[in-house]
Formats: C-alpha cells, sequence, structure tokens
C-alpha cells in the first residue's frame, strides 16, 4: 500500500517557502495550487504539490527542511536546503517512513522517473556512499537507506502498474555477483512510464540465464546494469556468448552503471549506452515511440 501522502498547513507551506499565508491562500483559490477542504474549510496542501510549487517557481530559500518534518523553524545556515539535501538527511537519522513519503511526494511532483532517478536517488546514494567511504556513516546505515528506497521504489512500480498490455516488452537484470537494487527498479520504472512491459529479473542475474530468458520472452529491449563487476575478462567471454543469442532475436541490448567504463565498454557489442536514466529513456522513446502510461501525478493517484 503506498505510503499516505502527507498535507500540510498553509502557514507551513508559507513559511517554508517565505510567503503569507494570504499569497499561499489566493494560489490556492486560484488553482495554481491544488489543495483538499476540511470539514471546516480549511485548506490542505498535498507535500508533493508543496514540493512542486518549491521547484517550479524556483523558490531558492525554500526551506524543505520545514516542509519534510526535519525542521520545525525557519531556516538557518547548514540547514537541509535542497531535496537531496533532505533525503540525504532523512536516511542518515535513520527516518524511514518520512525518507519514502519524500520520495513519493518528490515523484508525485511532477518530476516523473528520470528526473528522481538522476537528480535525486542518484546524488543522494552517492553522499550516503562517500559517508560510508570516510567513516561518517556505518555499513548498516548505507543498506538501512538501500532498502528505505527499495521499498519506496517497488510501491511506485507496483502503482504504475504492469505496463500497457500491448506496449513492447523490456527484461532488465544487473549481472553475476552484483548485488545492486537500485538501477534496475529505476529502469523499470522509467519503461513501465513510457507504456512498455517491464520484467525486472532483479539482481545476481549470471548472462547464461539471461540469455535463456530473451529466447524465451523475446523481447524487444534488454536493460542491462552492471555495478559492480568480479572478473572483467569472465565478464567479456559471457557478455560474448550472451549477445549471440540474443542478437537471433533481435533484442536491443542498452548497458550502463558505475562498473562499465569506457575500457570494458569497448569490448563489448550493444546497441546503447548510458550514464543516467535519461539515457535509458531517450533509448527507450526512439526505438519504440510509446503512447505514455500516466505518470502517477497526472493520474491524480
Ligand atoms: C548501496 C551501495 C552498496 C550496497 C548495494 C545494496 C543494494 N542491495 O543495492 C552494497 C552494500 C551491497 C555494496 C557493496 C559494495 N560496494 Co557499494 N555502493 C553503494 C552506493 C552507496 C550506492 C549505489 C547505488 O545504488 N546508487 C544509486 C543508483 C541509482 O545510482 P548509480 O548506480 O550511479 O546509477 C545511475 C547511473 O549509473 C545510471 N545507470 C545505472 N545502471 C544503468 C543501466 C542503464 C541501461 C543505463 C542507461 C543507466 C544506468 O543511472 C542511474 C541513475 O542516474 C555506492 C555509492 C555511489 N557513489 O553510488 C557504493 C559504491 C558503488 N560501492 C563501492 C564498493 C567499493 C563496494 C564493495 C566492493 C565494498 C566491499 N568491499 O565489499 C561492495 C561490492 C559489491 C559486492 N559484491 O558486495 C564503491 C565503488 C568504488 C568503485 N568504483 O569501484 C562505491 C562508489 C562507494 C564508494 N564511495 O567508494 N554497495
Amino acid at each position: 500500500m503506498i505510503s499516505a501522502e502527507p498535507y500540510l498547513k498553509t502557514q507551513r507551506v508559507a513559511q517554508a517557502l517565505g510567503v503569507s499565508v494570504s499569497t499561499i491562500k489566493r494560489w490556492v483559490d486560484s488553482g495554481m495550487i491544488q489543495a483538499a477542504r476540511t470539514v471546516g474549510k480549511h485548506r490542505l496542501i498535498p507535500f508533493s504539490e508543496a514540493l512542486r510549487l518549491a521547484r517550479e517557481q524556483g523558490f531558492p530559500e525554500a526551506n524543505l527542511a520545514l516542509l519534510s518534518g526535519l525542521a520545525s523553524r525557519p531556516r538557518e545556515q547548514g540547514d537541509a536546503g535542497s531535496p537531496v539535501d533532505c533525503l540525504e538527511r532523512l536516511l542518515r537519522e535513520g527516518k524511514r517512513t518520512e525518507a519514502r513519503s519524500f520520495l513519493q511526494a518528490y515523484y508525485r511532483s511532477g518530476v516523473g522517473a528520470v528526473g528522481l532517478a538522476d537528480d535525486l536517488i542518484r546524488p543522494v546514494m552517492e553522499r550516503i556512499g562517500h559517508g560510508w567511504m570516510v567513516g561518517s556513516l556505518d555499513i548498516y546505515q548505507e543498506h538501512e537507506a538501500t532498502e528505505t528506497l527499495t521499498s519506496g521504489l517497488r510501491e511506485l512500480v507496483t502503482r504504475l502498474g504492469p505496463g500497457r498490455p500491448e506496449g513492447p516488452l523490456a527484461l532488465g537484470a544487473t549481472t553475476e555477483g552484483d548485488p545492486y537494487v537500485l538501477p534496475g527498479l529505476l529502469g523499470e520504472l522509467v519503461l513501465l512510464e513510457l507504456g512498455w512491459r517491464v520484467r525486472n529479473l532483479g539482481i545476481n542475474l549470471p548472462l547464461r540465464s539471461l540469455a535463456v530468458a530473451t529466447l524465451k520472452h523475446r523481447p524487444r529491449l534488454i536493460f542491462l546494469s552492471a555495478s559492480y563487476i568480479r572478473n572483467e575478462d569472465e565478464f567479456v567471454k559471457e557478455y560474448r556468448s550472451f549477445h549471440e543469442s540474443v542478437a537471433a532475436v533481435g533484442a536491443a541490448v542498452i548497458v550502463g552503471g558505475q562498473a562499465l567504463g569506457p575500457s570494458l565498454r569497448s569490448r563489448l557489442l550493444f546497441a546503447g549506452h548510458g550514464d543516467r536514466m535519461a539515457h535509458l529513456a531517450e533509448f527507450a522513446r526512439r526505438f519504440s515511440p510509446p503512447a505514455e502510461s500516466p505518470m502517477l501525478g497526472d493520474a491524480g493517484l
């Protein structure tokens, strides 16, 4: 069940955006901000609407910490300001429920799966990884951060549903020995939004088995994420026999991930490569023009 969206009082949104309460009320009444009403006719603003407003209206001084319950006073030096600051701090403090609802409100605020992946989750996890590397974070906190984002993303994927029944099919996986969950889930969300049917085969999948799945399901597209490769020569050998079998069904392979540097890539054959989910989305759009599924925000869900 997707986490309930927090609703905020007009005072809190006004304080966080640095405008007057009457301005917020006027914006609600003019329809510029979507809001609900209490029985007593008080206006309540969905968290995602406040985030959308902060982003679209470009409130540089917006106190997102105040919006996301991280702070209860006007912004001070060093306070979490940007969405990346806020989510990183919620994860560092182990605030799992707040972090999940922040993630989903950020998604509902209209950034789409690509914005969620490339502008929020990747930079946040980079900071978490750095924290682990320099010892300001313990490994359990990195694990907890990954688990929190994983469960939040799984809810969004479930909510977006299995993709359009007549949509083209894509298979996704990470390779053998690679335990990284987030890139695969984000790839799935990106393609579902574009109306693809997606079978995310998960982590740590031997390429031999991905080839079997390809011959069985005959996908149009295979997205492969590699964040960790134990032995590059072995990987290249397995990848070559995998690619021979997928070529037989005419599937296009797009690869990406931190472990696929230029020299390793130069030893592989693939139809596309990307460093960001924006590249996967662009490839999928050009490859099979979509009848796009509604994003959760559009469908008012
Ligand atoms: C979480 C994490 C883990 C977790 C993973 C948990 C899980 N279930 O997912 C665990 C604990 C398992 C782990 C283990 C290790 N980790 Co680690 N890990 C991370 C961390 C913090 C986040 C990775 C992540 O999920 N990021 C979020 C995703 C969405 O971002 P992304 O991977 O960058 O993906 C983006 C793009 O690359 C692209 N993309 C990715 N895939 C694809 C695919 C396609 C088709 C396309 C188009 C685009 C694309 O789009 C994404 C969105 O922009 C990173 C830090 C970092 N800088 O990323 C370290 C990091 C990757 N880990 C690192 C290391 C060293 C390890 C270990 C070797 C540690 C050890 N000694 O055991 C092991 C190796 C793995 C293993 N076999 O166990 C180093 C890697 C350094 C290096 N370059 O070699 C990093 C950078 C940490 C650091 N700062 O040093 N890790």
